[in-house]
């Protein structure tokens, strides 16, 4: 059909008088079901299949074991039970009869290998072709009365013999009724591990040592014999190969060994680690999120032997590196809901139930500096990877977030991943390659792009090349490069590399060996199968080509191994590579974000001005809200302007400031010189009254634009120029703080969106040019290895709370030294108890009443000087029992005026100990302060360690530096939940 093909209607002459609207053709629909075209013309889409399929009246269908009805079990060894149960519900308002055939067989159209997604489009498609012999088959007969549901089991025992491959468990469910509905159930059946080409571990002769203070991964390698020394953060690991770190061994605060050995070729296995150390104590960015599948990346690679995507989803039993349930605060900003720190920003987040079928619970983003090889992704955009090689020096380092250790029940594809992984790295025929040098020829956005990613790289002035260097060159190359053309065909032919960015075929046909065609296209999206481990493009994936901004590029078209549609491309055997998307074409300078400040530096009149950056944001009013003019007189509004680093457009406006907005007056668009001051300025005569007042502003358009601006001017009367360094003649400025001598009193800044869709697909061209020049032999210099051993100071100074460990009471009253109890109750009481995490903790006690206002306790210290601006850590651990109010609140007051300087928290203990923190900044200095920690109504709390510390902001942290370009924004996290 045509969609939003313009329809005329014809005109109803007899009724042409009737009220209502009387259209005269049909064109741009509102493309929504229910508004637009015929109900036929509608396609249900997958998830609209899949609705129908599951909300029907009847429903049956195959689900998981009786002890985990929603468990998608599916890998098993030879010799195993599948369980699953036949489930049929009835919402139909009858009593129905279903009769359940199923029978187990080989799935169809294919043999012991290759995906279950193809045989089964295959059985789909060919309904003639004769069915599989079943292996196993029954049928069950129930009855199921309104309302109710039936689960029937179903329990077929692999024979021990069984071939490996794809299997299927379908069933046909007959109601009394006429209705039939049928589902399948794809098995998949793997090799034993102790059998065939994945034999014993126990040859391997690496030298190990293991870190691992939790012994989960102790308990592994033990149990695959292979031979390994166990060694403590401050070992020495000279003379070890291998040095493998268990799951969740680091903390964010506590020792770990230092990984520099890595640069002179130790090979590191580390294992799950918390969300928390990967992002404040590595630096990663991290999703937190228990992902049921995961894609492999470079297929090929020795770690994914044997695995497919079948056998990467949905993994048998619970993953247990997180808790079952998400560790958040509620939060008063978000009325209530959970939020998380990420990045050091407060996120809002959804409630997360269980880890059954996780296969990667904690991710790392793929980082845009250093040598990354993502070997599986996953997540949001495919933007995290759950097993990430990194290599640096002649070593490499492998981190393992898959959930392999420690299920709570084994799944054969993760032990077979587990035994790969650690096959791999005690071989020792798997050399990390050595680096390369690079050398740059171009135009100056790629060279400033290299610089800020970290790539250390020489000027390419025509000196001969050698066959380990690596040469980038973008558009600007041709001129030097023609004339050389001969000597680096030969060069390439010696081993050399060229890493083309951009280029055009006129410009790349002046030196390439082998002519090239380019046609300049949109390019928005490209698919192509995972590259294998010796391609250029090893571990780039179709995402990291998604172009949010879609726009046109010179694509690829001949002349090359096009990969993508043009956008990647190699040629000379992979020698040549050619990037035709790069990241500075969408962002240039990715730190920044919008801002608006005042600096004592350059001003055009005093001593300050006004530092505007737009960042991505495509305009922004620097403005202030007055009263208006006088109708019928003349003013005059101006300002000074300097676009720093490139030219700026802007303009004034005054608009009312109220509905409609419409304007007193509107400026010219004006392109400022970029680095020198410039008065703008435009007279108006005012014609209507605005009784809501004006705004008058400066208007910036362009991402990217930075600029100063000064010496606002607003008056009465036509345009008088000012002459910079002299005082103005123009009569009274009606404007405040106009030449922000004070500040940024007076001003408002406003801007509308950043355009994620740059930041986001800068952040993937980022990573994507980082993997092809790695490929290439180019790596960045991250701090990673250095962190590893450096464990990150929560608290920059000691904890402000005396006796806080409530290990004193000289008085032996039950009240600790330097603690108040209060209560309206007489009954209320607390005492100090040896027990707990710590060994020492308070019990307070209130007694139960009607009337929760005149009971509950407080305990609290005084005297805890503050000052403003500083961050502060506040921990402890707590438990209740019967807490009516059942939270449990958290201040620091000032006891002068009683204003907090900490903000209220709230926390609800629980029975068990846990461990509370909050990170607050001091709202104002002062040295009579009160710590209190209350609740109301009737109950028991108990706390333990009390700290109250100095901290570093928690929007500072190691994320920040080292492994991203950009500076994480809260609309970064893509897993936020922005219901609230
Ligand atoms: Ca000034
Ligand atoms: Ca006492």
């Amino acid at each position: 059909m045509e969609r939003n093909r313009r329809v005329n209607l014809p005109t109803d002459w007899e009724n042409l008088q009737r009220p209502g609207y009387s259209p005269d053709y049909i064109e741009d629909r509102f493309e929504r079901m229910d508004m637009a075209y015929a109900p036929g013309d509608w396609v249900a889409t997958a998830a609209a299949q899949a609705m129908y399929r599951n909300n029907t009246p009847l429903l049956a269908f195959i689900a998981g074991k009786p002890e985990a009805v929603t468990s998608k079990d599916h890998n098993y060894l030879p010799g195993e039970s599948v369980v699953k149960q036949l489930v049929v519900i009835n919402n139909s308002r009858q009593a129905v009869d279903c009769t359940a055939k199923w029978r187990f067989h080989l799935m169809a159209g294919q043999g012991h290998s290759g995906s279950a997604a193809a045989g089964q489009a295959e059985a789909n498609k060919t309904p003639g072709a004769p069915r599989p012999r079943p292996l196993a088959a029954g049928t069950a007969q129930v009855h199921v009365e309104t309302g109710r549901q039936a689960r029937m089991p179903v329990q077929i025992a692999l024979a021990p013999d069984l071939a490996p491959g794809t299997y299927e468990l379908a069933a046909i469910f007959d109601f009394g009724t006429g209705q039939k509905q049928e589902d399948r159930f794809a098995v998949h059946v793997l090799p034993r591990p102790d059998t065939g080409a994945s034999g014993t571990l126990a040859g391997a002769k690496a030298k190990v040592a293991l870190f691992d203070p939790q012994g989960q991964t102790a308990h592994e390698l033990r149990r695959l014999q292979i031979a390994f020394d166990t060694l403590g953060a401050d070992a020495d690991l000279r003379g070890y190969e291998v040095l493998i770190v268990g799951k969740s061994a680091l903390t964010v605060d506590g020792p770990a060994p230092s990984l520099a050995p890595v640069r002179d070729g130790l090979k590191v296995l580390v294992f799950e680690q918390t969300a928390e150390v990967l992002q404040d104590r590595l630096g990663f960015r991290i999703a937190e999120y228990g992902l049921r599948n995961v894609f492999r990346r470079v297929p090929d690679h020795p770690a994914l032997a044997g695995l497919t995507e079948d056998h990467l989803r949905d993994w048998r039993g619970e993953a247990t590196l997180v808790p079952p349930r998400l560790k958040y605060q509620p939060s008063d900003k978000y009325a209530g809901a959970p939020v998380v720190r990420w990045c050091g920003l407060e996120v809002p987040r959804l409630w997360r139930c269980g880890n059954r079928g996780n296969v990667a619970s904690v991710l790392i983003e793929k980082p845009a500096v250093g040598d990354f090889l993502p070997l599986l992704d996953g997540g949001f955009s495919l933007q995290y990877s759950p097993l990430l090689e990194y290599r640096e020096g002649r070593g490499m380092v492998l981190f393992c977030q898959m959930d392999v250790t420690g299920r709570t029940e084994e799944d054969p594809a993760a032990e077979q991943l587990l035994r790969n992984l650690l096959r791999y790295v005690l071989e020792s025929k798997h050399p990390v390659a050595p680096q390369r040098k690079a050398l740059y020829v171009g135009g100056p956005e790629g060279r400033e792009y290299l610089r800020q990613a970290g790539i250390a790289f020489a000027e390419y002035n025509g000196v001969p090349l050698g066959p380990q260097d690596v040469l980038i060159a973008a558009p600007g190359a041709g001129e030097k490069l023609a004339p050389r053309a001969a000597a680096l065909t030969r060069w390439l032919e010696a081993g050399g590399r060229l890493v083309a960015l951009e280029l055009e075929d006129a410009e790349a046909n002046r030196f390439l060996p082998v002519p090239i065609r380019t046609a300049r296209q949109e390019h928005i999206a490209a698919w192509f199968p995972p590259p294998g481990r010796s391609s250029p493009f090893a571990g780039i994936a179709p995402a990291d080509v998604h172009n949010r901004d879609p726009r046109e590029l010179p694509l690829l078209q001949a002349g090359a191994d096009v990969l993508g549609g043009g956008v990647l491309a190699s040629a000379a055997g992979g020698r040549v590579v050619f990037c035709q998307m790069v990241p500075y074409r969408f962002v240039k300078r990715p730190e920044a974000s919008p801002a608006f400040t005042v600096m004592e530096e350059d001003p055009a009149e005093g001593r300050a001005s006004a530092w505007i950056d737009l960042a991505t944001v495509p305009w922004a009013q620097l403005g202030q809200k007055l009263s208006a003019g006088q109708v019928g007189n003349t003013y005059t509004f101006s300002a000074f302007v300097k676009p720093v680093g490139e030219p700026a457009t802007v303009r004034l406006e005054v608009e009312r400031a109220g509905r409609p907005w419409d304007r007193a007056v509107r400026g010219q668009d004006q392109k400022l010189p970029a680095d020198q001051w410039s008065e703008i300025h435009v007279t108006f005569v005012v014609e209507k009254p605005y009784p809501e007042g004006w705004q008058a502003y400066l208007h910036v358009a362009g991402a990217e634009a930075r600029l100063r601006a000064d010496a606002f001017r607003l008056y009465e009367g036509p345009y008088i120029p000012w002459e910079r360094g002299k005082v103005p003649a123009s009569p009274k400025n009606l404007l405040a703080n106009a030449g922000f001598e004070s500040g940024t009193a007076s001003w408002y800044f406003n801007w509308n969106t950043e355009q994620q869709n740059l930041r986001k697909t800068f952040r993937r061209s980022a990573f994507l040019l980082s993997r092809i020049l790695a490929n290439c032999g180019i790596r960045a210099a991250t701090p990673l290895l250095g962190r590893f051993g450096t464990p990150l100071q929560r608290a920059t100074g000691p904890s402000l709370v005396k006796n806080g460990d409530f290990t004193t009471d000289r008085d032996r009253d039950g009240v600790p030294d330097g603690w108040l109890l209060s209560s309206e109750s007489k009954q209320a009481s607390c005492g100090l108890e040896t027990a707990g995490p710590t060994g020492h903790c308070i019990r307070i006690t209130s007694p139960e009443t009607t009337d929760r206002r005149r009971s509950g306790a407080m305990l609290a210290q005084h005297d805890l000087p503050m000052r403003q601006g500083q961050w502060y850590r506040v921990s402890f651990l707590a438990k209740a029992e019967a807490l009516a109010g059942r939270q449990v609140l958290f201040a620091v007051q000032e006891t002068v005026r009683w204003q907090p300087i900490l903000e209220y928290q709230r926390f609800a203990p629980a029975e068990q100990w846990k461990e509370f923190t909050f990170l607050l900044p001091a709202r104002a200095s002062a040295d009579k302060n009160r710590l209190q920690i209350w609740f109301e109504g009737g109950g028991t709390l108990w706390l333990a360690d009390v700290r109250l510390a100095p901290c570093e902001p928690p929007t500072a942290g190691r994320w920040l530096s080292g492994l991203y370009l950009d500076k994480p924004q809260e609309w970064d996290d893509p897993y936020r939940f922005f219901r609230w």
